[in-house]
C-alpha cells in the first residue's frame, strides 16, 4: 500500500478500515485513486485535484456539492436511490469539501458507486441511446438549480476567449514549433470567423447559459448492469455554460470510430449512427426545455466543440505541452490531426446531422 495516500484518505470521514489505495486510470488532468476498505466498508475515489487548471478548488468543491445536493433532491423526490443516482462528496475530518496537503496540493473524495459499468467507447447505438438520455436527463434535473455555480474555468467553452489565448502563443511560439505545422494552423484560422459567429450568440443571450457538465465522454457516465443510465459523473467541470456543450462534446468522443489520438487516421470518422441514437436519447429527455434557437445549433455543436478540442490541442503542443498529460513529444499534435480528420467527417455529414436533429423534435 502506498503510505502516503492512505495517510492522505485518513484526513476524510471515511467508513470502516482501509485496505488498498491504488492508482485509477489515467486522466489528463487530475490524479485519481481507488480506496478499498476491508469487510463491507464502501469503496472510495480520491482525487488529487488539478489547481492549475480549476481555480479555485474550494469553489469547485462548492459547485459540485451543489450539483449532487440538488440533483439527490430530485432523485428522492422521484423515489430512486440518491446514493446511486448522485455523487456523493465524502467531506474531510474538519468538515470542509477538500483537504489540503502540506505541499499545497488539494484532494477530494467522493463515494465510489458499486456494480456498476463505464465504457470507454459508445460502441453501440443502444449504448449511445442510453448516454443521451443520460446527459438529457442530468440537464433536465439541474435546470431549475437557479443559485449560479463560480465560474471556475474562465472561458472553458468561449471560443473567443480560446481565440485570445491562441494569438498569444501563437505569437509568442516558445518552443519554436510554429514552422513546422502551418497546415494544421490554417485548419484552426480557417474556421475562426464561423465559429465566432456562433459563439456571438451565446455573447447576446440568443442562445441560453443553463448548469452544464461540460466533459460528457461516456466514461463519466455510470451504466447499470441493465445498460441503463444511473448516475453521471466528474462534476468538476459543471458550470453555467450552454447545453449545446454538453451535447457537442458527447458528439465529439461517442461519435469517433477511432481514438482522440489515432495515429491511423484512416481509423477516424464520425459514426451517424452512433450521433442518432444519442440524439433520439438526449432530445427525448431535453426537447421540452430546450428553446428553438438551442435545437438550431444542436448539430452545428459537435462541430463547435470538436474544432475547439482541435484549436486546444494544437495550441498545448504549441505553447510546449503544458496543459494535458502527454506521452510523446508529438502526442499533442497526433491529438489535433485526429480530432481534425474527425472534424472533416463531421462537415462532410453535416447536412444529415441536422435532418436527424429535425426528426426527433417533429
Ligand atoms: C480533459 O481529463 P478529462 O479527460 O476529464 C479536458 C476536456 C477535454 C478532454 C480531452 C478541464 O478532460 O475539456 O475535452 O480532456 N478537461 C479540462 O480528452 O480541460
Ligand atoms: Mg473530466
Amino acid at each position: 500500500m502506498n503510505a502516503d495516500l492512505s495517510t492522505i484518505a485518513l484526513n476524510f470521514q471515511l467508513e470502516g478500515i482501509i485496505d488498498e489505495v491504488k492508482q485509477l486510470g489515467e486522466g489528463f488532468i487530475n490524479d485519481t485513486f481507488i480506496i478499498t476498505t476491508e469487510g463491507k466498508s464502501p469503496t472510495y475515489i480520491l482525487q488529487r485535484k488539478n489547481k492549475a487548471i480549476f481555480s479555485p478548488i474550494p469553489a469547485m468543491m462548492d459547485n459540485i456539492e451543489k450539483v449532487c445536493q440538488h440533483i439527490k433532491g430530485k432523485v428522492k423526490a422521484a423515489g430512486g436511490d440518491p446514493m446511486r443516482e448522485a455523487m456523493t462528496v465524502i467531506p474531510a475530518k474538519d468538515g470542509k469539501l477538500y483537504w489540503l496537503d502540506a505541499e499545497e496540493e488539494y484532494w477530494a473524495v467522493c463515494l465510489f458507486i458499486e456494480d456498476t459499468i463505464a465504457y470507454d467507447a459508445a460502441e453501440t447505438p443502444e449504448l449511445a441511446y442510453a448516454g443521451g438520455k443520460g446527459i438529457g436527463k442530468f440537464q433536465s434535473l439541474v435546470a431549475d438549480l437557479n443559485e449560479p455555480l463560480v465560474n471556475i474555468l474562465p472561458g472553458f467553452h468561449d471560443i473567443r476567449f480560446r481565440f485570445n489565448q491562441w494569438d498569444e502563443v501563437i505569437a509568442k511560439d516558445p518552443v519554436g514549433r510554429k514552422a513546422e505545422i502551418a497546415e494544421e494552423i490554417s485548419w484552426v484560422e480557417s474556421r475562426r470567423n464561423e465559429m465566432l459567429d456562433f459563439w456571438k450568440l451565446v455573447e447576446d443571450g440568443t442562445i441560453a447559459t443553463r448548469v452544464t457538465h461540460n466533459d460528457t465522454k461516456i466514461n463519466n457516465i455510470l451504466f447499470n448492469k441493465e445498460g441503463n443510465v444511473l448516475c453521471v459523473i466528474d462534476l468538476d467541470t459543471v458550470l453555467n455554460s450552454t447545453a449545446l456543450n454538453d451535447f457537442g462534446d458527447a458528439m465529439r468522443s461517442y461519435t469517433n470510430t477511432g481514438a482522440e489520438d489515432d495515429e491511423n487516421l484512416d481509423n477516424v470518422s464520425m459514426d451517424i449512427e452512433i450521433y442518432k441514437a444519442f440524439t433520439k436519447g438526449y432530445l427525448e429527455e431535453a426537447k421540452s426545455f430546450l428553446t428553438a434557437k438551442e435545437i438550431e445549433y444542436l448539430a452545428f455543436s459537435a462541430k463547435y466543440i470538436t474544432y475547439e478540442q482541435v484549436l486546444r490541442f494544437l495550441m498545448d503542443y504549441i505553447d510546449g505541452d503544458n496543459y494535458y498529460k502527454t506521452k510523446s513529444p508529438e502526442h499533442n499534435l497526433v491529438r489535433t490531426r485526429a480530432q481534425y480528420k474527425l472534424l472533416q467527417s463531421m462537415e462532410e455529414q453535416f447536412d444529415e446531422m441536422n435532418k436527424i436533429v429535425k426528426e426527433f423534435v417533429a
